[in-house]
């Protein structure tokens, strides 16, 4: 193809930019915490060719890793290609050599065996480094200062596993980072390792082990005691991918799994516990342990949130009707066959953040995204056609929630959570916001916007946003984000 598609996921805020770009001094509205020191790292699919297929999704989308570096109340803004193989083939060729999302039957025969990542989904920092990942391949080391590519990450050459998870989970106290990877033996391979790296980066534990059947595992959760893995019936078939088709189907009829292990216990240890028919999560919120209860808090909608993913499953519902809501799961494990118990916490919604130092442990609040209902229609694009549009603190504990709401037309995406060094304080959040260049919806252009980096306070979102940071430009829609303070920094491995 020679022009980009004029399909959802290339136009509104998946509009492709493709700018590699340095800029120092951002304008700034209102005044920068002195807490916020460091650097906010996000993730951005963004395509550096027109794609071989019309029909292509923004998940198969090039990552660019993008950061807003925060120095004495002044904001710099960079933004990079992940110099991935793929990349670097398709730059050499001045064109899309990989063809469908996660089938490398529909590549052109030139690249055939090179790796397929595009390490587009999370930024990752742990134990004095900077990763980027995506599920379908390795993490690739990142120069958190230049953002050069140092290339793909494998412990040493101690990893076996062929994937590394965008959702990998450290645990504060202990700095241990819990991770796994699905199809780890390669394409539709039915086992995922789930490894253990201490504080020090060092893989100290891989173990393999075969999933109930052949899902996409997209987070897992862990808490002091257990590595747990919710399963949801969205699956790869390998015949289907080897005639061209997609990756990932939905099955609305098939049961999903909740598998608990000791989290340094042996994989063989690990129980499946059944949950509901049909339902779909891709990301958990946390986990904790209450004696022989375990909480899990989920991101649950009825059926998969991806239109692509229910359409490749024959499912015919369209995206306004996909019901959902934030979920707890309970499951007594001193039970012989422990049932899942569920209960509602909040309204639908995703991209869920939670203080770095909650993780895995019992917890009084976090953040996500939703619909706000008051807003009119959302921006439209992200990764699956349309933006959230309201931000939201929960108490899980008592069901308290307040709401920040933009307008019409606008979009936000993923905060990331800097904590305050003043006591009793919840930190800040900060949340890329698109705000349509027109405030009138009936006037509005898709993709005519300009991006802004709001600071929210973490304990009053209902206020807004305490500054606003401008790129003066329109930016395509993140995935995930991950903050690194000024300490962290100063601690990379790399100079
Ligand atoms: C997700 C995102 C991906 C992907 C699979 O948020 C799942 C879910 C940005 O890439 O490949
Ligand atoms: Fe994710």
């Amino acid at each position: 193809m020679e022009a980009f598609p004029q399909t959802i996921h290339f136009i509104g805020s998946n509009t492709p930019r493709r700018m590699e770009i340095t800029l120092r001094d951002l304008e700034v509205e209102g005044e920068i915490p002195d807490d916020i020191d460091g650097a906010f790292f996000r993730a951005v699919p963004d395509n550096a060719h027109p794609p071989m297929f019309e029909d292509d999704i923004a998940l198969n989308a090039d990552g660019m890793i993008s950061r807003f570096h925060f120095q004495d109340g002044a904001v710099d803004f960079d933004i990079r290609y992940v110099e991935t193989d793929r990349y670097k083939a398709e730059k050499e060729a001045r064109r899309a050599l990989f063809g469908r999302y996660r089938n490398p039957f529909t590549d052109d025969p030139s690249v055939k065996g090179v790796d397929r990542t595009v390490a587009n989904t999370t930024p990752v920092w742990h134990a004095n480094r900077l990763f980027m990942t995506k599920e379908d391949g390795l993490g690739h080391e990142i120069n958190p200062h230049t953002l050069e590519t140092i290339g793909k990450w494998t412990f040493g050459g101690k990893l076996k596993s062929a994937t590394f998870t965008a959702h990998p989970r450290i645990d504060a106290e202990t700095g241990e980072m819990f991770f796994f990877g699905y199809e780890a033996g390669g394409l539709c391979d039915p086992n995922v390792a789930y490894c253990i790296a201490d504080k020090d980066g060092k893989l100290v534990s891989e173990q393999w082990f075969e999933q109930p059947y052949l899902s996409t595992i997209h987070d897992f959760v862990i808490t002091e005691k257990y590595a747990v893995f919710p399963i949801f019936p969205t699956i790869a078939d390998l015949e289907r991918i080897e005639s061209g088709g997609e990756h990932w189907a939905h099955v609305q009829d098939l049961e999903s799994w909740v598998g608990v292990m000791p989290r340094y216990g042996k994989v063989e240890e690990i129980r499946w516990i059944k949950g509901p028919v049909g339902v779909s999560v891709f990301h958990e919120v946390n986990a904790f342990d209450d004696g022989d209860l375990l909480h899990i808090d989920l991101c649950l909608t009825s059926t998969n949130a991806f239109p692509f993913m229910r359409e490749a499953g024959g499912i015919d519902i369209p995206q306004p009707e996909v019901e959902g809501a934030l979920t707890r799961w309970t499951i007594d494990l001193s039970q012989e066959n422990p049932e899942i118990s569920e209960r509602p916490l909040g309204p639908t919604g995703d991209l869920p953040r939670l203080a770095d130092k909650d993780q895995g442990r019992p917890y009084s609040h976090a953040w996500y995204l939703s619909m706000n209902p008051e807003g009119g229609p959302p921006m439209p694009g992200g990764p699956v056609g349309a933006n959230f549009n309201c931000l939201l603190r929960i108490e899980p504990g008592n069901g308290h929630l307040e709401m920040l709401g933009l307008p019409p037309g606008a979009g936000i995406s993923e905060p990331a959570h800097v904590p305050s060094r003043s006591r009793g304080h919840d930190g800040w959040l900060l949340s890329v916001v698109d705000l349509p260049k027109d405030p009138d919806p009936a006037r509005q252009i898709p993709g005519d916007y300009t991006s802004q980096l709001w600071i929210i306070d973490a304990g009053d979102v209902a206020a807004g946003p305490v500054a606003k940071v401008k790129t003066g430009m329109a930016l395509r829609s993140q995935v995930h984000g991950t903050w690194v303070s000024r300490e962290k920094l100063n601690r990379s491995a790399l100079k």
